[in-house]
């Protein structure tokens, strides 16, 4: 089985609901092993756009990093992703940040996702699922993250997450 750590993004519309969907869609299709605290993020690239909820989700999988990508595309579909301005407003977005300890670069899938080790709205709840997990991309991401400033970025805990299942089960 490989690990696999997804980062989800919303700021359009029932922004809890939508993370709570995409982590029941995921359960179909992997084995959601863990699921960061919500976090309340400014906007970063467009910023003319509301904030942000974002989590972190680790799950295991035998599906190749590929079929990992489409399933997530699915997903993003299925949620009623629109696809129009770049780093503009989402219902949902769902990037791959680490495939094992893979680097991949392929035209349509690079691992670690290239923009990740910028961003406080990723490193934050990734490094908070991953405290004991190994590797040089997650030690990276750790070392890069002391040097953020949480406030400065726009960073809130929006609210904490007890298990996947009560968080899925729970009404938003
Ligand atoms: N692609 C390549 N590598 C990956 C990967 N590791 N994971 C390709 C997922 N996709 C990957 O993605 C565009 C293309 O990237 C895909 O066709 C895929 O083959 P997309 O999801 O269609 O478009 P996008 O989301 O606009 O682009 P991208 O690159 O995912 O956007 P970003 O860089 O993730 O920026 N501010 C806050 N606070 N919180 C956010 O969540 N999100 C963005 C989106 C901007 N600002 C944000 C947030
Ligand atoms: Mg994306």
């Amino acid at each position: 089985m490989n690990d696999v750590f997804l980062s989800i993004g919303t700021n359009i519309g029932e922004r809890e609901n939508n993370l709570k969907q995409a982590v029941r869609l995921l359960q179909h299709q992997f084995e959601v092993i863990n699921v960061s605290s919500i976090y309340e993020t400014a906007p970063v690239g467009y910023l003319d756009q509301p904030s942000f909820l974002n989590i972190a989700v680790h799950v295991k999988t035998s599906k190749s990093p590929f079929d990992t990508l489409f399933t997530c595309q699915a997903i993003e579909n299925e949620l009623g992703r629109v696809r129009d301005i770049r780093w503009g407003p989402r219902i949902i977005d769902l990037d791959i940040l680490l495939y094992n300890h893979e680097n991949i670069e392929a035209e349509n899938l690079i691992v670690p996702h290239p923009r990740m080790y910028e961003r406080a709205f990723v490193l934050v709840p990734l490094v908070e699922i991953a405290p004991n997990f190994a590797c040089e991309q997650l030690a990276q991401a750790r070392q890069k993250l002391d040097t953020l400033d949480r406030e400065k970025e726009g960073i809130t805990q929006w609210k904490t997450i007890a298990t996947v299942d009560e968080f899925v089960r729970s009404e938003s």
